[in-house]
Protein backbone atom coordinates (compact mmCIF):
# COMPACT_ATOMS: atom_id res chain seq x y z
CA UNK A 1 0.00 0.00 0.00
CA UNK A 2 0.92 3.82 -1.49
CA UNK A 3 2.17 5.71 1.93
CA UNK A 4 -1.10 8.30 0.34
CA UNK A 5 -3.20 4.98 0.73
CA UNK A 6 -2.02 4.14 4.45
CA UNK A 7 -2.53 7.34 5.38
CA UNK A 8 -5.82 7.59 3.92
CA UNK A 9 -7.15 4.31 5.35
CA UNK A 10 -6.30 5.00 8.89
CA UNK A 11 -8.18 8.53 8.77
CA UNK A 12 -11.15 7.03 7.40
CA UNK A 13 -11.14 3.93 9.79
CA UNK A 14 -10.73 6.82 12.97
CA UNK A 15 -13.82 8.26 10.86
CA UNK A 16 -16.03 5.69 11.07
CA UNK A 17 -14.94 4.46 14.08
CA UNK A 18 -16.03 7.80 15.55
CA UNK A 19 -19.76 7.94 13.58
CA UNK A 20 -20.49 4.26 13.88
CA UNK A 21 -24.10 3.55 11.85
CA UNK A 22 -23.73 6.51 9.28
CA UNK A 23 -22.88 5.23 5.99
CA UNK A 24 -23.71 8.13 4.26
CA UNK A 25 -21.50 10.19 6.15
CA UNK A 26 -18.43 7.53 5.69
CA UNK A 27 -18.91 7.59 1.83
CA UNK A 28 -19.38 11.49 1.46
CA UNK A 29 -16.32 12.06 3.69
CA UNK A 30 -14.16 9.35 1.72
CA UNK A 31 -15.55 10.79 -1.76
CA UNK A 32 -13.99 13.81 -0.56
CA UNK A 33 -10.62 12.36 1.31
CA UNK A 34 -9.25 10.09 -1.54
CA UNK A 35 -8.62 13.70 -3.17
CA UNK A 36 -7.70 15.60 -0.07
CA UNK A 37 -5.24 13.65 1.98
CA UNK A 38 -3.10 13.53 -1.06
CA UNK A 39 -3.46 17.07 -1.47
CA UNK A 40 -2.74 17.76 2.43
CA UNK A 41 0.44 15.90 2.07
CA UNK A 42 1.55 18.02 -0.61
CA UNK A 43 0.47 21.00 1.51
CA UNK A 44 1.64 20.61 4.92
CA UNK A 45 0.33 24.01 6.31
CA UNK A 46 -3.22 21.95 6.55
CA UNK A 47 -1.80 18.75 7.77
CA UNK A 48 0.08 20.17 10.71
CA UNK A 49 -3.15 22.28 11.53
CA UNK A 50 -5.38 19.29 11.04
CA UNK A 51 -7.75 21.29 8.56
CA UNK A 52 -9.17 18.33 7.27
CA UNK A 53 -10.19 16.51 10.58
CA UNK A 54 -11.74 19.39 12.07
CA UNK A 55 -13.20 20.19 8.74
CA UNK A 56 -14.98 16.55 9.27
CA UNK A 57 -15.89 16.97 12.86
CA UNK A 58 -19.32 19.39 12.34
CA UNK A 59 -19.44 22.53 14.65
CA UNK A 60 -22.66 21.30 16.25
CA UNK A 61 -25.85 19.22 15.91
CA UNK A 62 -28.81 20.32 17.49
CA UNK A 63 -31.63 17.75 17.33
CA UNK A 64 -35.26 18.23 19.08
CA UNK A 65 -38.52 17.04 19.54
CA UNK A 66 -41.47 18.06 17.43
CA UNK A 67 -44.80 17.43 18.79
CA UNK A 68 -47.91 18.49 16.60
CA UNK A 69 -51.72 18.20 15.80
CA UNK A 70 -52.80 15.69 13.22
CA UNK A 71 -56.35 16.60 11.61
CA UNK A 72 -57.53 13.23 13.70
CA UNK A 73 -57.18 15.56 16.71
CA UNK A 74 -53.95 12.46 17.27
CA UNK A 75 -50.70 13.87 18.65
CA UNK A 76 -48.09 13.41 16.76
CA UNK A 77 -43.86 13.36 18.05
CA UNK A 78 -41.35 13.68 14.84
CA UNK A 79 -37.87 14.43 15.72
CA UNK A 80 -36.20 17.61 14.17
CA UNK A 81 -32.18 18.31 13.53
CA UNK A 82 -29.89 21.18 12.40
CA UNK A 83 -26.27 20.30 11.84
CA UNK A 84 -24.23 23.44 12.05
CA UNK A 85 -21.48 22.32 10.03
CA UNK A 86 -18.66 25.09 9.27
CA UNK A 87 -19.06 28.71 9.25
CA UNK A 88 -15.68 29.37 8.43
CA UNK A 89 -16.29 31.83 4.98
CA UNK A 90 -19.80 32.90 6.26
CA UNK A 91 -23.46 32.02 8.36
CA UNK A 92 -24.46 28.54 7.98
CA UNK A 93 -26.16 28.21 4.93
CA UNK A 94 -28.40 24.45 3.74
CA UNK A 95 -31.64 23.39 3.21
CA UNK A 96 -34.10 21.61 5.52
CA UNK A 97 -35.27 18.38 4.35
CA UNK A 98 -38.54 16.56 5.48
CA UNK A 99 -38.57 13.05 4.36
CA UNK A 100 -39.36 9.56 6.48
CA UNK A 101 -35.57 8.43 5.97
CA UNK A 102 -34.15 11.53 7.80
CA UNK A 103 -31.33 10.51 10.32
CA UNK A 104 -28.62 12.61 12.11
CA UNK A 105 -26.06 10.30 9.71
CA UNK A 106 -28.13 11.86 6.75
CA UNK A 107 -27.88 15.25 7.52
CA UNK A 108 -24.50 15.09 8.18
CA UNK A 109 -23.23 13.97 4.95
CA UNK A 110 -25.74 16.90 3.60
CA UNK A 111 -24.05 19.43 5.78
CA UNK A 112 -20.69 17.98 5.27
CA UNK A 113 -20.50 18.57 1.08
CA UNK A 114 -22.53 21.93 1.79
CA UNK A 115 -19.72 23.42 2.79
CA UNK A 116 -17.51 22.80 0.07
CA UNK A 117 -20.10 23.52 -2.04
CA UNK A 118 -21.28 26.58 -0.48
CA UNK A 119 -17.30 27.46 -0.98
CA UNK A 120 -17.31 26.69 -4.69
CA UNK A 121 -20.02 29.31 -5.39
CA UNK A 122 -17.66 32.19 -4.21
CA UNK A 123 -20.09 33.89 -2.25
CA UNK A 124 -19.73 33.97 1.69
CA UNK A 125 -21.85 31.00 2.98
CA UNK A 126 -20.56 28.51 5.25
CA UNK A 127 -22.64 24.83 5.53
CA UNK A 128 -25.29 23.28 7.47
CA UNK A 129 -28.84 21.03 7.15
CA UNK A 130 -31.64 20.05 9.02
CA UNK A 131 -34.72 18.54 8.60
CA UNK A 132 -37.07 16.27 10.26
CA UNK A 133 -38.29 12.43 9.53
CA UNK A 134 -41.92 13.51 9.13
CA UNK A 135 -43.46 12.23 6.21
CA UNK A 136 -44.87 14.98 4.17
CA UNK A 137 -46.82 12.76 2.28
CA UNK A 138 -50.62 12.12 2.37
CA UNK A 139 -50.99 15.22 4.72
CA UNK A 140 -53.47 18.02 4.79
CA UNK A 141 -52.18 21.46 3.91
CA UNK A 142 -53.02 21.87 7.27
CA UNK A 143 -50.92 19.52 8.86
CA UNK A 144 -47.97 20.64 6.83
CA UNK A 145 -48.74 24.13 8.51
CA UNK A 146 -48.61 22.75 11.79
CA UNK A 147 -46.16 20.40 11.67
CA UNK A 148 -44.08 23.23 9.97
CA UNK A 149 -44.65 26.14 12.82
CA UNK A 150 -44.46 23.52 15.29
CA UNK A 151 -40.31 22.48 14.03
CA UNK A 152 -39.94 26.32 13.32
CA UNK A 153 -41.27 26.94 17.41
CA UNK A 154 -37.75 25.30 18.45
CA UNK A 155 -35.58 25.81 15.40
CA UNK A 156 -35.71 29.81 15.71
CA UNK A 157 -33.35 29.46 18.73
CA UNK A 158 -30.98 28.25 16.71
CA UNK A 159 -30.93 30.10 13.39
CA UNK A 160 -30.96 33.90 12.08
CA UNK A 161 -29.79 36.12 9.31
CA UNK A 162 -26.32 36.25 10.38
CA UNK A 163 -25.93 33.11 12.15
CA UNK A 164 -27.51 30.15 10.33
CA UNK A 165 -29.91 30.50 6.93
CA UNK A 166 -31.93 27.77 5.95
CA UNK A 167 -33.74 26.63 2.88
CA UNK A 168 -35.76 24.08 1.22
CA UNK A 169 -34.89 20.95 -0.01
CA UNK A 170 -36.73 17.38 -0.89
CA UNK A 171 -40.39 17.51 1.12
CA UNK A 172 -39.79 21.29 1.88
CA UNK A 173 -40.37 23.81 -0.84
CA UNK A 174 -42.40 27.44 -1.39
CA UNK A 175 -45.39 26.55 0.88
CA UNK A 176 -43.50 24.99 3.81
CA UNK A 177 -40.63 27.62 3.54
CA UNK A 178 -43.80 30.41 3.57
CA UNK A 179 -45.12 28.66 6.65
CA UNK A 180 -41.73 28.81 8.89
CA UNK A 181 -41.41 32.26 7.66
CA UNK A 182 -44.04 33.31 8.73
CA UNK A 183 -43.91 31.39 12.17
CA UNK A 184 -40.20 32.98 12.70
CA UNK A 185 -41.40 36.46 12.51
CA UNK A 186 -44.46 35.86 14.66
CA UNK A 187 -42.45 34.31 17.60
CA UNK A 188 -39.51 36.63 16.84
CA UNK A 189 -40.95 40.24 15.55
CA UNK A 190 -39.05 40.58 12.93
CA UNK A 191 -39.14 40.55 9.24
CA UNK A 192 -35.72 39.36 8.18
CA UNK A 193 -33.83 37.16 5.36
CA UNK A 194 -33.99 33.87 7.95
CA UNK A 195 -34.55 31.63 5.36
CA UNK A 196 -34.63 31.43 1.74
CA UNK A 197 -36.88 30.43 -0.80
CA UNK A 198 -39.38 32.98 0.43
CA UNK A 199 -42.37 33.70 -2.17
CA UNK A 200 -41.44 37.19 -4.33
CA UNK A 201 -43.56 39.27 -2.01
CA UNK A 202 -42.00 38.90 1.22
CA UNK A 203 -38.45 38.94 0.19
CA UNK A 204 -37.97 35.78 -2.29
CA UNK A 205 -35.51 36.10 -4.80
CA UNK A 206 -36.73 35.67 -9.13
CA UNK A 207 -34.72 32.75 -10.15
CA UNK A 208 -34.09 30.99 -6.82
CA UNK A 209 -37.30 27.92 -7.95
CA UNK A 210 -35.52 27.15 -11.06
CA UNK A 211 -31.93 28.49 -10.24
CA UNK A 212 -31.10 24.47 -9.13
CA UNK A 213 -31.94 22.89 -12.21
CA UNK A 214 -30.94 25.66 -14.63
CA UNK A 215 -27.72 25.32 -12.90
CA UNK A 216 -27.39 21.57 -13.40
CA UNK A 217 -28.07 22.18 -17.03
CA UNK A 218 -25.73 24.96 -17.12
CA UNK A 219 -22.92 22.62 -16.19
CA UNK A 220 -23.75 20.10 -18.62
CA UNK A 221 -23.57 23.00 -21.13
CA UNK A 222 -20.22 24.01 -19.73
CA UNK A 223 -18.92 20.31 -20.22
CA UNK A 224 -20.11 19.79 -23.67
CA UNK A 225 -19.06 22.65 -25.18
CA UNK A 226 -15.36 21.75 -24.06
CA UNK A 227 -15.64 18.72 -26.38
CA UNK A 228 -17.44 21.24 -28.84
CA UNK A 229 -20.96 19.80 -28.28
CA UNK A 230 -24.16 21.46 -27.39
CA UNK A 231 -27.54 19.99 -26.02
CA UNK A 232 -29.43 20.11 -29.42
CA UNK A 233 -30.73 16.92 -30.19
CA UNK A 234 -29.44 15.08 -27.22
CA UNK A 235 -31.83 12.43 -25.70
CA UNK A 236 -31.75 13.17 -21.95
CA UNK A 237 -33.14 10.93 -18.62
CA UNK A 238 -33.78 12.71 -15.71
CA UNK A 239 -34.99 11.07 -12.54
CA UNK A 240 -37.23 13.06 -9.53
CA UNK A 241 -40.11 15.02 -10.68
CA UNK A 242 -39.89 17.66 -7.88
CA UNK A 243 -38.13 20.70 -8.27
CA UNK A 244 -34.59 20.31 -9.19
CA UNK A 245 -36.02 17.67 -11.54
CA UNK A 246 -38.39 20.31 -13.17
CA UNK A 247 -36.41 22.99 -13.69
CA UNK A 248 -33.95 21.05 -15.39
CA UNK A 249 -36.25 19.55 -17.97
CA UNK A 250 -37.31 23.18 -18.53
CA UNK A 251 -34.01 23.81 -19.41
CA UNK A 252 -33.25 21.17 -21.35
CA UNK A 253 -36.14 22.00 -23.61
CA UNK A 254 -34.98 25.34 -24.03
CA UNK A 255 -31.29 24.89 -24.56
CA UNK A 256 -32.78 21.96 -27.63
CA UNK A 257 -32.24 18.23 -26.00
CA UNK A 258 -34.90 15.71 -25.52
CA UNK A 259 -36.16 14.88 -22.07
CA UNK A 260 -37.50 11.11 -22.55
CA UNK A 261 -37.98 10.33 -18.76
CA UNK A 262 -39.06 11.77 -15.50
CA UNK A 263 -39.39 9.69 -12.28
CA UNK A 264 -40.83 9.45 -8.66
CA UNK A 265 -40.21 7.01 -5.88
CA UNK A 266 -43.13 4.56 -7.16
CA UNK A 267 -41.27 4.35 -10.68
CA UNK A 268 -40.58 5.89 -13.99
CA UNK A 269 -42.24 7.42 -16.90
CA UNK A 270 -40.87 6.73 -20.53
CA UNK A 271 -41.76 9.11 -22.84
CA UNK A 272 -39.89 8.55 -26.24
CA UNK A 273 -41.53 11.78 -27.77
CA UNK A 274 -39.88 13.86 -25.08
CA UNK A 275 -41.51 15.71 -22.45
CA UNK A 276 -41.95 18.76 -23.74
CA UNK A 277 -42.86 22.30 -22.28
CA UNK A 278 -46.42 21.69 -22.57
CA UNK A 279 -46.25 18.07 -20.90
CA UNK A 280 -43.83 19.46 -18.39
CA UNK A 281 -46.45 21.92 -17.27
CA UNK A 282 -48.93 19.52 -16.98
CA UNK A 283 -46.49 17.66 -14.41
CA UNK A 284 -45.64 20.60 -12.49
CA UNK A 285 -49.49 20.83 -11.67
CA UNK A 286 -49.58 17.33 -11.23
CA UNK A 287 -46.94 17.83 -8.39
CA UNK A 288 -47.23 21.29 -7.15
CA UNK A 289 -51.46 21.58 -7.04
CA UNK A 290 -52.46 17.91 -7.01
CA UNK A 291 -49.65 16.51 -4.96
CA UNK A 292 -50.07 13.14 -7.51
CA UNK A 293 -48.01 9.88 -8.64
CA UNK A 294 -45.79 10.63 -11.75
CA UNK A 295 -47.80 7.46 -12.97
CA UNK A 296 -50.81 9.91 -13.50
CA UNK A 297 -48.86 11.45 -16.52
CA UNK A 298 -50.02 8.38 -18.59
CA UNK A 299 -53.74 9.48 -17.93
CA UNK A 300 -52.94 12.75 -20.21
CA UNK A 301 -50.81 11.20 -22.11
CA UNK A 302 -51.15 7.81 -22.98
CA UNK A 303 -48.58 7.26 -25.66
CA UNK A 304 -46.14 7.14 -22.73
CA UNK A 305 -45.13 4.06 -20.72
CA UNK A 306 -44.65 3.49 -16.96
CA UNK A 307 -42.05 1.31 -15.03
CA UNK A 308 -43.11 0.71 -11.53
CA UNK A 309 -40.54 0.83 -8.97
CA UNK A 310 -38.20 1.23 -11.56
CA UNK A 311 -35.57 3.93 -11.88
CA UNK A 312 -34.76 5.52 -15.80
CA UNK A 313 -31.14 4.29 -15.79
CA UNK A 314 -31.67 1.32 -18.02
CA UNK A 315 -33.16 3.67 -21.03
CA UNK A 316 -30.79 4.65 -23.28
CA UNK A 317 -29.62 7.89 -23.45
CA UNK A 318 -26.60 10.57 -24.50
CA UNK A 319 -27.20 12.52 -21.18
CA UNK A 320 -28.15 11.44 -17.40
CA UNK A 321 -29.47 14.10 -14.84
CA UNK A 322 -30.17 11.99 -11.44
CA UNK A 323 -32.49 14.80 -9.35
CA UNK A 324 -34.01 12.41 -6.90
CA UNK A 325 -32.22 11.61 -4.22
CA UNK A 326 -28.35 10.08 -2.98
CA UNK A 327 -27.49 7.00 -3.95
CA UNK A 328 -29.70 6.78 -6.49
CA UNK A 329 -27.48 5.01 -9.03
CA UNK A 330 -25.23 2.00 -8.42
CA UNK A 331 -22.75 0.40 -10.14
CA UNK A 332 -24.94 -1.80 -12.37
CA UNK A 333 -27.24 1.38 -13.25
CA UNK A 334 -23.98 3.30 -14.56
CA UNK A 335 -22.79 0.36 -16.26
CA UNK A 336 -26.44 0.33 -18.28
CA UNK A 337 -25.89 3.91 -18.79
CA UNK A 338 -22.12 3.64 -19.96
CA UNK A 339 -23.14 0.89 -22.13
CA UNK A 340 -25.64 2.41 -23.62
CA UNK A 341 -23.63 5.23 -25.33
CA UNK A 342 -23.99 8.11 -22.60
CA UNK A 343 -21.80 10.60 -22.50
CA UNK A 344 -22.11 12.95 -19.73
CA UNK A 345 -24.07 12.90 -16.04
CA UNK A 346 -24.90 16.25 -14.23
CA UNK A 347 -26.17 15.87 -10.52
CA UNK A 348 -28.82 17.40 -9.39
CA UNK A 349 -29.50 15.68 -6.37
CA UNK A 350 -26.78 15.90 -3.52
CA UNK A 351 -24.55 12.21 -4.17
CA UNK A 352 -27.13 9.96 -6.39
CA UNK A 353 -24.16 7.80 -7.64
CA UNK A 354 -22.66 5.54 -5.01
CA UNK A 355 -19.06 5.03 -5.14
CA UNK A 356 -19.04 2.03 -7.91
CA UNK A 357 -21.15 4.33 -10.00
CA UNK A 358 -18.87 7.04 -10.20
CA UNK A 359 -15.71 4.60 -10.96
CA UNK A 360 -17.73 3.30 -13.62
CA UNK A 361 -18.41 6.56 -15.25
CA UNK A 362 -14.98 8.10 -14.86
CA UNK A 363 -13.35 4.37 -16.45
CA UNK A 364 -16.29 4.75 -19.55
CA UNK A 365 -14.81 8.29 -20.30
CA UNK A 366 -18.37 10.16 -19.35
CA UNK A 367 -18.13 14.05 -18.42
CA UNK A 368 -18.91 13.42 -14.83
CA UNK A 369 -20.18 16.59 -12.82
CA UNK A 370 -20.18 15.80 -8.93
CA UNK A 371 -23.33 17.09 -7.06
CA UNK A 372 -21.12 20.12 -5.16
CA UNK A 373 -20.49 21.37 -8.30
CA UNK A 374 -23.38 20.73 -10.13
CA UNK A 375 -26.02 21.52 -8.36
CA UNK A 376 -24.80 24.46 -6.73
CA UNK A 377 -26.68 27.38 -8.26
CA UNK A 378 -29.32 26.24 -5.81
CA UNK A 379 -27.86 27.31 -2.84
CA UNK A 380 -25.74 30.18 -5.21
CA UNK A 381 -29.82 32.18 -5.84
CA UNK A 382 -30.03 31.66 -2.16
CA UNK A 383 -26.58 33.77 -1.08
CA UNK A 384 -28.18 36.47 -4.11
CA UNK A 385 -31.40 36.53 -1.91
CA UNK A 386 -29.95 37.08 1.46
CA UNK A 387 -27.48 40.10 -0.01
CA UNK A 388 -30.98 41.29 -1.67
CA UNK A 389 -33.14 41.10 1.60
CA UNK A 390 -29.73 43.04 3.19
CA UNK A 391 -29.19 45.50 0.86
CA UNK A 392 -33.13 45.88 0.82
CA UNK A 393 -33.68 45.78 -2.93
CA UNK A 394 -34.80 43.00 -5.61
CA UNK A 395 -33.14 42.36 -9.07
CA UNK A 396 -34.27 41.51 -12.23
CA UNK A 397 -35.21 38.19 -13.43
CA UNK A 398 -32.78 38.86 -16.20
CA UNK A 399 -30.27 40.01 -13.57
CA UNK A 400 -30.07 37.20 -11.77
CA UNK A 401 -30.16 34.70 -14.83
CA UNK A 402 -27.09 36.52 -15.69
CA UNK A 403 -25.44 36.36 -12.38
CA UNK A 404 -26.39 32.29 -12.35
CA UNK A 405 -25.15 31.34 -15.31
CA UNK A 406 -22.18 32.82 -14.64
CA UNK A 407 -21.62 31.81 -10.95
CA UNK A 408 -21.74 28.06 -12.70
CA UNK A 409 -19.04 29.11 -15.10
CA UNK A 410 -16.89 30.06 -12.45
CA UNK A 411 -17.70 26.76 -10.80
CA UNK A 412 -16.89 24.89 -13.83
CA UNK A 413 -13.65 26.68 -14.81
CA UNK A 414 -12.57 26.14 -10.64
CA UNK A 415 -13.12 22.16 -11.26
CA UNK A 416 -11.04 22.05 -14.69
CA UNK A 417 -7.98 24.57 -12.78
CA UNK A 418 -7.94 21.89 -9.84
CA UNK A 419 -9.09 18.47 -12.18
CA UNK A 420 -6.96 18.77 -14.92
CA UNK A 421 -5.04 16.10 -15.66
CA UNK A 422 -1.63 15.06 -17.68
CA UNK A 423 -3.78 13.35 -20.75
CA UNK A 424 -6.28 16.72 -20.71
CA UNK A 425 -9.12 15.07 -19.42
CA UNK A 426 -11.38 17.12 -16.31
CA UNK A 427 -11.59 15.28 -13.15
CA UNK A 428 -14.33 17.01 -12.27
CA UNK A 429 -14.80 15.75 -8.54
CA UNK A 430 -11.23 15.99 -7.56
CA UNK A 431 -11.57 19.70 -8.87
CA UNK A 432 -14.36 20.36 -6.86
CA UNK A 433 -13.41 18.88 -3.92
CA UNK A 434 -9.80 20.96 -3.55
CA UNK A 435 -11.38 24.14 -4.97
CA UNK A 436 -14.06 23.74 -2.61
CA UNK A 437 -11.51 22.84 0.04
CA UNK A 438 -8.91 25.12 -0.06
CA UNK A 439 -11.38 28.55 0.31
CA UNK A 440 -12.41 26.81 3.95
CA UNK A 441 -9.30 25.66 5.02
CA UNK A 442 -7.23 29.61 4.07
CA UNK A 443 -9.91 30.93 5.89
CA UNK A 444 -9.89 28.06 8.81
CA UNK A 445 -5.89 28.17 9.27
CA UNK A 446 -6.52 31.85 9.65
CA UNK A 447 -8.37 32.20 12.41
CA UNK A 448 -5.84 29.70 14.95
CA UNK A 449 -6.83 26.58 16.77
CA UNK A 450 -10.61 26.68 16.90
P1 LIG B 1 -38.55 17.54 -4.08
O1 LIG B 1 -39.14 17.12 -2.81
O2 LIG B 1 -39.12 18.71 -4.81
O3 LIG B 1 -38.54 16.32 -5.12
C1 LIG B 1 -37.90 15.14 -4.82
C2 LIG B 1 -38.11 14.17 -5.96
O4 LIG B 1 -37.25 13.05 -5.77
C3 LIG B 1 -39.53 13.60 -5.99
O5 LIG B 1 -39.89 13.28 -7.30
C4 LIG B 1 -39.39 12.36 -5.13
O6 LIG B 1 -40.35 11.35 -5.37
C5 LIG B 1 -38.02 11.87 -5.54
N1 LIG B 1 -37.43 11.10 -4.43
C6 LIG B 1 -37.14 11.55 -3.18
N2 LIG B 1 -36.68 10.55 -2.42
C7 LIG B 1 -36.68 9.46 -3.20
C8 LIG B 1 -36.29 8.13 -2.98
N3 LIG B 1 -35.83 7.71 -1.80
N4 LIG B 1 -36.40 7.26 -4.04
C9 LIG B 1 -36.88 7.68 -5.23
N5 LIG B 1 -37.26 8.94 -5.48
C10 LIG B 1 -37.16 9.81 -4.49
O7 LIG B 1 -37.00 17.77 -3.79
P2 LIG B 1 -35.90 18.57 -4.64
O8 LIG B 1 -36.20 18.49 -6.08
O9 LIG B 1 -35.73 19.89 -4.00
O10 LIG B 1 -34.59 17.73 -4.30
C11 LIG B 1 -34.13 16.66 -5.12
C12 LIG B 1 -32.65 16.43 -4.87
O11 LIG B 1 -31.92 17.63 -5.19
C13 LIG B 1 -32.26 16.12 -3.41
O12 LIG B 1 -31.16 15.23 -3.43
C14 LIG B 1 -31.82 17.46 -2.87
O13 LIG B 1 -30.95 17.31 -1.78
C15 LIG B 1 -31.12 18.03 -4.09
N6 LIG B 1 -30.97 19.48 -4.12
C16 LIG B 1 -32.04 20.32 -4.00
C17 LIG B 1 -31.85 21.68 -4.08
C18 LIG B 1 -32.99 22.64 -4.05
O14 LIG B 1 -32.75 23.83 -4.27
N7 LIG B 1 -34.23 22.21 -3.84
C19 LIG B 1 -30.51 22.27 -4.23
C20 LIG B 1 -29.46 21.29 -4.43
C21 LIG B 1 -29.71 19.96 -4.34
P3 LIG B 1 -41.55 11.13 -4.31
O15 LIG B 1 -42.39 12.36 -4.42
O16 LIG B 1 -42.21 9.87 -4.78
O17 LIG B 1 -40.89 10.98 -2.96
O1 LIG C 1 -28.60 21.01 -1.27
C1 LIG C 1 -28.73 22.25 -1.44
O2 LIG C 1 -27.83 22.94 -1.92
C2 LIG C 1 -30.03 22.85 -1.09
N1 LIG C 1 -30.94 22.13 -0.69
C3 LIG C 1 -30.22 24.33 -1.22
C4 LIG C 1 -29.68 25.04 -0.01
C5 LIG C 1 -29.95 26.52 0.06
O3 LIG C 1 -29.60 27.09 1.11
O4 LIG C 1 -30.49 27.11 -0.87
Amino acid sequence: MSEQNAVLDEFMQGLIRRNPGEPEFHQAVYEVAQHIIPFTMKHPKYEQNQIFQRLTEPDRIVSFRVCWEDDQGHVRTQRGYRVQHNNAIGPYKGGIRFHHSVTQGILKFLAFEQTLKNSLTGLPMGGGKGGSDFNPKGKSDREIMRFCQAFMTELSRHIGPFTDVPAGDIGVGGREISYMFGQYKRIRNEFTGVLTGKGISYGGSEIRTEATGYGVVYFMQDMLATKGQTFVGKRCLVSGSGNVAQYAVEKINELGGTVVAMSDSSGTVYDKEGITAEKLAHVKHLKEVQRARISEYLTKYPNAEFYEGKTPWHIPCDLAFPCATQNEINGEDAAHLVRNGCMGVSEGANMPSNQDAITTFQKGGLLYAPSKAANAGGVAVSGLEMTQNSMRISWSRDELNTRLRNIMSDIHSKCVQYGKEEDGNVDYLKGANIAGFVKVGEAMLAYGVV
